[in-house]
């Protein structure tokens, strides 16, 4: 079997870490090694640099090119600690945002430029890419009322959440950008529907594209939001 390595993007609370875990179910119930990722984190290092990134761990918030380059230095360490030797062994890799993320938001949001951050990208992934990128949309509204329950909870807002509207629709566009450039690796998806329908066209993605890489019995699998 071959591991594949997929991606989920998106602004925040668009849905990534819940579609990854149902992806992550259903390839599990099929024998499938899956590993979960997420950026920035995913080993201690980058755990540490996201508390910097996120919530000025570091003593103080890093400046806009500090900031590019701690996710860089992160997903290098993720690259080489955990994504590649899970794909050298078979296992598929589900990470929660990728280089894209970069592009998006400091590229897009920040007003760095694109091509010195996809230098940099090549040079901290060693050329990695994700053989598939769901793109993951909701509204502004949408994003705000799933904002607003999380925060009924003891964590606050982190550091790029607190930014205005303005950077966030910047941030939107990109993503819509880049989804326009690589139509055949990034698949927009609307998550402003019922859960197990936003699965399931993540499952019907997945199948057409890499029936090569699953096991025979997929076709059977049941799906995790049925059980
Ligand atoms: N960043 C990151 C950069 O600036 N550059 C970079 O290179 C990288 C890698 C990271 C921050 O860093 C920035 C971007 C981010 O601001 P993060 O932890 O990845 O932070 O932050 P978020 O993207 O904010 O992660 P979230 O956990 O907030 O969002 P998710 O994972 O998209 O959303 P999720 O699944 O946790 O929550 C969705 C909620 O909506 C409900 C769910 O029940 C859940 O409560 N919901 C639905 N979810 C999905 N589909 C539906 N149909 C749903 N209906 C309701």
């Amino acid at each position: 079997m071959k591991g594949r390595f997929i991606s989920f993007e998106g602004g925040e609370g668009c849905g990534k870490t819940t579609h990854m875990a149902l992806l992550a179910k259903r390839l599990q119930a099929m024998g499938v090694e899956t590993v979960l990722a997420r950026e920035p984190g995913g080993t201690p290092l980058c755990e540490a640099i996201r508390g910097m990134l996120q919530f000025d761990t570091g003593g103080e918030p890093p400046t806009p090119e500090a900031e590019a380059l701690l996710f860089c230095a992160s997903r290098a360490q993720l690259v080489r600690n955990v994504i590649r030797p899970a794909l050298e062994r078979g296992a598929w890799v589900l990470c929660d945002r990728f280089a894209d993320s970069t592009l998006a938001y400091q590229g897009y949001g920040r007003g760095f430029d694109l091509p010195t951050l996809r230098s940099m990208l090549r040079f901290a992934t060693g050329g990695l890419s994700p053989d598939a990128t769901f793109l993951l949309e909701v509204s502004a509204g949408t994003r705000d009322s799933r904002l607003c329950v999380r925060y009924g909870s003891e964590i606050g807002p982190d550091r790029f959440e607190r930014e205005k509207d303005d950077f966030h629709r910047r941030v939107r566009d990109g993503f819509e950008h880049l989804a326009m450039e690589e139509p055949g690796r990034i698949v927009r998806i609307s998550t402003e529907r019922p859960m197990a329908e936003t699965a399931a066209e993540i499952w019907a993605t997945i199948e057409s594209r890499f029936s090569d890489s699953l096991p025979d019995r997929a076709a059977g699998a049941p799906s995790p939001e049925a059980t």
